[in-house]
């Protein structure tokens, strides 16, 4: 299979959930011939139903009555006016995250509630820049767990990328800056920095990772150079709470939003990009390292749509 074909068939697997939902949903509302009022409410419903967002929901249904109502329409018409806007809404945000900051090296700051796949990402991304020349050093500063520093440690040994890690419950903000200090040392490219999951209403830990950002700003004033939020999908709308408050405590850079395979909320993702105008850098569609992709706007609006 070429690389193209693969990654098509990885999203279309990936957001089928989310897919199916919409198409079915699309099929049921367009049975009429002309669109009317009624027709236009309930896709409105159906965006919504989708986690498309409710504004996003009604800008789109507003555009499509301006163009089209009272007129003849097909559900092929609807599914191609919609994927046209939704690829307009996502565009601006679909970047791939750019290291190449003058300061080395550049450190990313990984941050999310629990599970939402903070290091399963960071072993996919790490992997990806080694493999690509990059020097990459890893921080396991998710110091509350023991396990989650093995987990790190797997994906460093597998990828042969050298790794900080600390004892159990050890100070995160002191480890983080002995990772810098090293990083600098053997002048790494890219330092990636893994924390605990935390709730973003549990103040304590947010503090905690205020306190990390503070420490390494005394080797690297312009440190972390990224803050990545990690989303989990098939939170939904609770997505949005998360990235609200982890924007406002620790100044996110760029989202990545995981496990879009295991939900039917991929809609989340055009609400979030219209509402919170951050880029995302990739989507996971799936636990394996190839499920780890760039966002592109108009694959994903497409794949959402269920257009080939
Ligand atoms: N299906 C699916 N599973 C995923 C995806 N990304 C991550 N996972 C799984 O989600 C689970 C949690 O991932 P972790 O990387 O441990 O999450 P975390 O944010 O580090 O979790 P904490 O350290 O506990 O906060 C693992 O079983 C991953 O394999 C994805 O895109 N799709
Ligand atoms: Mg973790």
């Amino acid at each position: 299979m070429s690389e193209k074909v693969s990654w098509w068939s990885r999203l279309k697997g990936g957001l089928k959930k989310t897919s199916t939902k919409l198409e079915d949903g699309l099929k049921n509302v367009f049975v009429r011939k002309k669109l009317d009022q009624e027709t236009l409410d309930e896709l409105e419903e159906l965006l919504i139903l989708s986690d498309i967002g409710v504004e996003t929901a009604a800008n789109l249904t507003q555009a499509l009555s301006q163009e089209k109502m009272d007129k003849d329409i097909t559900l092929d018409e609807v599914k191609e006016f919609l994927a046209h806007r939704i690829t307009d809404i996502l565009t601006p945000y679909a970047a791939d995250l750019n290291i190449s900051s003058p300061q080395k090296p550049h450190v990313i700051l990984v941050v999310g509630v629990n599970g939402s796949g903070k290091t399963t990402t960071i072993g996919k991304l790490a992997k990806r820049w080694h493999d690509s020349g990059y020097k990459v050093r890893l921080a396991a500063c998710d110091t509350f767990r023991a396990a989650a520093v093995e987990q790190l440690q797997v994906w460093s040994n597998r990828a042969g990328i050298p790794i900080s890690t600390g004892k159990a419950n050890a100070d995160s903000a002191g480890l983080a800056y002995e990772a810098l200090q090293q990083a600098k040392a053997e002048s790494s490219d890219i330092l990636i920095i893994d924390t605990a999951g935390r709730l973003q209403n549990k103040s304590g830990l947010i503090d905690e990772l205020k306190k990390l950002k503070r420490v390494i700003q005394k080797l690297d004033a312009s440190a972390p150079h990224s803050v990545l939020l990690v989303l989990d999908a098939t939170t939904g709308q609770n997505a949005h709470a998360q990235v609200q408050v982890f924007k406002e405590m620790v100044g996110v850079t760029g989202l990545i939003v995981t496990k879009l395979d295991g939900t039917a909320k991929g809609g989340v993702v055009v609400s979030i990009c219209d509402k919170f105008k951050l880029p995302i850098h990739a989507i996971g569609v799936g636990e394996s390292i190839d499920d780890l992709r760039p966002f592109t706007a108009s694959d994903f609006a497409r794949t959402l749509l269920s257009i080939d």
